[in-house]
């Protein structure tokens, strides 16, 4: 997509997502080669990185007596619990070394704020703090939203949700995520994105 009106959105490609890591999405490696061909053909491409602080709300840890994919109840709403993950300046957040996109514009950090999560890219999980994200695509003339990445029903999932949202057009290339399929979350996930519009395709029919 030479076209300026489409940018793709790559989502947490870091390795604390990757099989090993310390929130590992199985088989979430597999997306890398497919992202890093599909931005070959973008000439707008915005990467994002989960980025917590340690004593992030979002972690297990920082609750006693919990565990990690626990729910607690927070000012914003239900909040899974999850495992030390992704804390800023850690290899863990770094992106995935084989992570190809040396043209990728702009870097969105989110959920560095202690006590609220983001797994959006657009706005934080109080659903009130954006992360600025629409504005820039929107300066820059962006009509429509390619999102890949991990995990498909979580960070890929409500930023595309958002995206929409915002009033972009969205497209999610699901052989370029991987999903964490948490109770179900994936089944949910697919059911919302279908009701909100968001386009679902496979990355060899893209047509470039
Ligand atoms: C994510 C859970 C917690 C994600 C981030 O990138 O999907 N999931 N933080
Ligand atoms: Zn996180």
């Amino acid at each position: 997509m030479k076209d300026v009106s489409e940018v793709l959105l790559v989502i947490d490609v870091q390795n604390d997502f990757m099989p090993g890591g310390a929130l590992a999405v199985a088989h979430g490696n597999e997306v890398v080669p497919v992202i890093n061909r599909l931005a070959r053909d973008f000439s707008h491409v915005v990467l994002t990185q989960d980025w917590h602080p340690a004593s992030h709300v979002s972690f297990a840890a920082n609750h006693a007596g919990r565990q990690p994919f626990e729910t607690i109840a927070l000012p914003y709403g239900e909040q899974v619990l999850w495992p030390v993950h992704c804390v800023q300046g850690t290899e863990g957040a770094a992106l995935h070394r084989d992570l190809d996109v040396p043209h990728a514009r702009a870097l969105i950090r989110k959920g560095h704020h202690e006590q609220v999560d983001s797994y959006s890219a657009f706005v934080e999980a109080d659903r009130g703090t954006p992360t600025g994200l629409a504005g820039y695509l929107r300066e820059h003339g962006v009509k429509r939203v390619w999102c890949c990445g991990l995990a498909t029903d979580y960070c890929v999932a409500w930023s595309a949700l958002d995206a929409r949202a915002a009033g972009f057009e969205v497209v999610l290339i699901e052989d370029a995520c991987r999903a964490i399929d948490l109770n179900g979350s994936l089944d949910a996930a697919w059911r919302d994105l279908r009701a909100a519009g968001v386009e679902r395709v496979q990355s060899a029919g893209i047509a470039i």
